[in-house]
């Protein structure tokens, strides 16, 4: 079925006029949909049901999830349609649109005049989203994780993810593990680290929430006018988690003066002061739900989490690139390198990273 077949099958405002490929996702396929004659615009999206095969769980998650948080807006007086993901129903008032074949569609409200980042340049705007994806779990701290479904199981288990890169190395599919020994050698160095935050979870020094699990810097909307994070998208992972998830994938995106994919490391590193701004903006829109014990972890959350994606990476090529979408032969290898660099950066940084946390939140 072709993409404009497929956009009928919505309750859109009008007749189709385009349907573009868009943004730099690394797992769905997105296109933007525009309506002769009118300015609203709408995300048509393909999910990715080999990442994700219990889309229904994922759908159900993300209409609950959308309900509660457009129903708190509304209640503070902000505007839902620019603050809130909104999913367009099909004509049969469904959440999404099964085609056969493992073909899962669904739309939503394109969010207009805002920039999506994949490197930050200006700390206020950083700040801004600290605040949004702090904001974010605060919101969501009175809903029972309990009724979401766990959309990809151990997803942020960063021990399990280490199990997984073993067996990787052991089958090495791609007949590339002779070329990465060094990177391997890196990431076996730090094996003892790895359970840190499940550790914490499994003994309840710190709580299970209900998370975002991708929050990654292109993972936010940025009104154009005023620099301001409004609306978190990309919701498909929220799921039980923990803080330290959340918080860590935007250090870990944000914090990189370069781009998670670039060649020269001599750019790559982890700028301290943008993780002061993030944690500003991050306790201040948290505010008394952060616990003692989650303020201390901060930053082994962003070590561990940008590690964790660099084993993510470099099993990825271990496997022949299967999961994440890749544009040449060595994509997902030198985007291990840049998250392995970072977190040599961060690891020798860990003390002030801990101060500044502390900092900040004393002075709240
Ligand atoms: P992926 O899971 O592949 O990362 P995303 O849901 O993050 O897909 O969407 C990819 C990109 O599309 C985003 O980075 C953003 O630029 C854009 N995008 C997604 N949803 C919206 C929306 N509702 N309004 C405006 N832009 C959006
Ligand atoms: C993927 O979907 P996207 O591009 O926002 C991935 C994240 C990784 C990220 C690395 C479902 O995020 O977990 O951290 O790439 N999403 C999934 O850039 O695996
Ligand atoms: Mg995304």
């Amino acid at each position: 079925m072709i993409k404009y077949d497929i956009a009928k099958k919505f309750k859109l405002s009008g007749e189709v006029d385009s349907i573009t490929p868009y943004g730099e996702g690394h797992i769905n396929d997105t296109f933007l949909v525009t309506i002769k004659n009118s300015s609203t615009q709408y995300i048509l999206q393909r999910l990715n049901t080999k990442v994700f095969s219990n889309y229904r769980g994922l759908m159900d998650n993300i209409q609950k999830v959308t309900t509660v948080l457009r129903d708190i807006v509304n209640s503070q007086g902000g505007d839902v349609d620019r603050e809130c993901m909104q999913l367009i129903p099909t004509i049969d008032e469904k959440s999404y649109y099964y085609v056969s074949g493992n073909d899962c569609w669904r739309v939503y409200l394109f969010v207009k005049d805002t920039i999506v980042y994949q490197v930050i340049d200006f700390p206020d705007v950083f700040e801004n989203t600290g605040e949004a994806f702090g904001k974010f779990i605060a919101r969501l701290d009175g809903f029972d994780a309990n009724t979401l479904c766990e959309v990809i199981p151990n997803f942020h288990n960063t021990a399990d993810r280490y199990n997984k890169f073993l067996t990787a190395i052991e089958q090495n599919k791609s007949n590339r593990a002779h070329l990465v020994k060094d990177e391997i050698d890196f990431v076996k160095q730090r094996a003892n680290k790895l359970s840190l935050i499940v550790d914490a979870l499994d003994t309840n020094q710190i709580p299970l929430r209900v998370t975002h699990n991708d929050t990654k810097i292109n993972n936010v909307l940025i009104d154009k006018a005023s620099g301001k994070a409004i609306c978190i998208i990309d919701l498909d992972t929220i799921m039980p988690g923990s803080l330290l998830y959340d918080f860590g994938d935007s250090i870990r995106s944000g914090c990189n003066t370069a781009l998670e994919d670039e060649k020269d490391l001599s750019i790559v590193d982890f700028d301290i002061n943008l993780y002061e701004a993030y944690c500003k903006g991050f306790l201040r829109g948290i505010g008394e739900k952060i616990t003692d014990k989650e303020l201390e972890m901060l930053h082994i959350g962003a070590i561990i989490i940008t590690l964790e994606c660099g084993i993510r990476f470099l099993t990825d090529y271990l496997d022949g690139d299967v999961y994440f979408k890749t544009q040449y032969d060595d994509h997902n290898l030198v985007r291990c390198h840049t998250q392995f660099k970072l977190v040599e950066k961060m690891e020798s940084q860990s003390q002030q990273m801990l101060a500044i946390a502390r900092k900040i939140k004393n002075n709240i």
